[in-house]
């Protein structure tokens, strides 16, 4: 290296952008952006893979609100594959797939099946997929508790003829007979009179409730979803595509590596994943990113060492300041057409347009959310304050928790080869956040920060405020002078805490 400390590392508190003339009042920027190479979302946030963020709560109220969640992987596969099942199934224009029952099924059973899935009737099927029927809380209401375990369901339900549509019916056509028949659930069925999906009404009000959702193109709520490179990867990557997932991540802490490079090439290769999209990560170097690009990833993830739990920057001292990572990165990226992802360290809103700006498409959150509602895990009462625990995949906790036999958070780290618990190395922490309400309103507060960047440097749209957004580096000083200073806050801000 011939001049070692030239190349300076910065990041989010370094720099700042510079206001430019703007006819662009916040309310009309759009924050629209693109995840991978085919995803579109139109808020540019995901929530971390990570055990204390993002399970299918956390990842239905984050594409709900535009974003995505990825759900974790320090779990079996069939857990995890679950949980995909769980944001699929959880809004859709049609239920392509719907939990059935038969008629010989009890009313207790019935009621089981409800509660896992939080539904509140199934259609009734034969053997062969013939409806017979639709069991719904209208038929079992009047079944007591001690009835509900020998009552059969084909003494209850509402059989056949039922209300039903064709597969393909418009919406139009749906919310008729919704209205005709006083019904909230309709079932479609093919010429055989097989069934082939529902629809509920339950989920137009949700499609009103979220407009700017997520959604896959037949109105499902997309989702993401982490794995390794080791052992049951492969196995696990099967099952999150046949449980309906739309991106797979790729999710270590040094994607320029063999395994990753193979397993994302393996994935891309196969045309059982064509419909499905990887994402690789994590880099923090033009080559790295470039390593991920020429293996096919469908967007790359940026970020060694940021994370607020993070330790590895001083365990491995080993990193890249995000801002510089995600411009370096961007230097591969851009030219290929690869969206980038930002992941990790930032700490307000104002940090999303900085990452955006320098290179990334949109920005991946940890911290920032493990404090809602909808993350895994108990409020936390410490004098009197409320908070939510929040740990790395690399602190000793994450690290001793085992998905499978061999698939787990410690190949995120590489560590598939220690003998024992007592040998590991963390490269996180374990810790809490303060409890911040539902994701909904922190989500809302984030995307509105974003737009204010957008009026400021005069941008209508994401695309734009790359282009036109122009960094300005600042020091200590500067910093200081741009948090509050010289008063004592007595009013708690709904965006900013110190
Ligand atoms: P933050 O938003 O700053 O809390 O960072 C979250 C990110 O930190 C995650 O998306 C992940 O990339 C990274 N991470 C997760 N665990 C660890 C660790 O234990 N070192 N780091």
């Amino acid at each position: 290296q011939p001049d070692p400390f030239g190349f300076v590392g910065l990041t989010y508190d370094d720099v700042m952008l510079l206001p430019a003339h703007t006819d662009v009042i916040p309310s009309e920027a759009e924050t629209a952006s693109q995840l991978t190479r085919r995803i579109r979302v139109n808020a540019p946030l995901l929530s971390s893979a990570m055990d204390t963020v993002t399970e299918a709560r956390m990842a239905i109220a984050m594409a709900r609100q535009g974003g995505l969640g990825v759900l974790h992987r320090n779990l079996s596969i069939d857990d995890q594959a679950e949980q995909v099942d769980k944001v699929k199934r959880s809004e859709s224009g049609m239920i392509t797939n719907p939990v059935t029952t038969t008629p010989d099924a009890t009313v207790a059973e019935v009621d089981a099946l409800c509660g896992r899935f939080r539904v509140s009737g199934l259609p009734v099927v034969e053997g062969d997929g013939t409806l017979v029927g639709i069991i719904t809380n209208r038929d079992m209401r009047f079944v007591s508790a001690f009835e509900a375990p020998t009552t059969l369901v084909r003494d209850v339900m509402t059989a056949a003829p039922l209300v039903t549509g064709p597969v393909g019916i418009s919406q139009d056509d749906v919310l008729a007979l919704f209205a005709q028949h006083k019904i909230e659930k309709l079932p479609l069925v093919d010429d055989a009179g097989r069934l082939s999906g529902l629809i509920t009404v339950k989920d137009f009000d949700k499609s009103e409730k979220y407009p700017n959702a997520t959604k896959d193109a037949a109105g499902r709520l997309r989702v993401g979803a982490a794995i390794g490179f080791f052992g049951d990867a492969w196995d696990r990557a099967g099952a999150l595509r046949d449980a309906g997932v739309d991106a797979i991540v790729v999710d270590t802490a040094n994607g320029d590596s063999r395994g990753v490079l193979e397993i994302i090439a393996r994935l891309k290769a196969d045309p059982a994943f064509a419909e499905v999209d990887v994402i690789g990560g994590n880099v923090a170097s033009r080559s790295g990113a470039q390593a991920l690009i020429d293996a096919g990833a469908d967007a790359v993830k940026v970020g060694v060492g940021p994370g607020s739990i993070c330790t590895t920057r001083v365990v491995a001292g080993v990193g890249v300041p995000q801002v510089t990572a995600v411009y370096e990165a961007s230097l591969a990226a851009r030219p290929a057409g690869v969206p980038l992802i930002a992941d990790g360290g930032l700490q307000y809103s104002g940090d999303i347009a900085k990452a955006l700006v320098a290179g990334a498409d949109t920005v991946m959150l940890g911290s920032l959310l493990a404090g809602t509602d909808e993350s895994p895990g108990d409020l936390i009462f410490v004098n009197g304050k409320q908070f939510k625990s929040y740990r790395g995949m690399g602190s000793l906790g994450a690290l001793q928790t085992r998905g499978t036999k061999t698939s787990y958070s410690r190949d995120r780290y590489f560590q598939v080869d220690v003998p024992s618990d007592e040998q590991l190395i963390a490269e996180g922490i374990e810790g809490q956040v303060p409890y911040r309400g539902p994701v909904g309103s922190v989500v809302y507060q984030l995307l509105g920060g974003l737009r204010q960047s957008m009026f400021y440097t005069g941008a209508r749209t994401i695309d734009e405020l790359k282009q036109r957004g122009k960094f300005v580096r600042i020091t200590a000083a500067g910093l200081k002078e741009s948090h509050p200073h010289d008063i004592q806050m007595v009013v708690e801000a709904p965006n900013y805490r110190r």
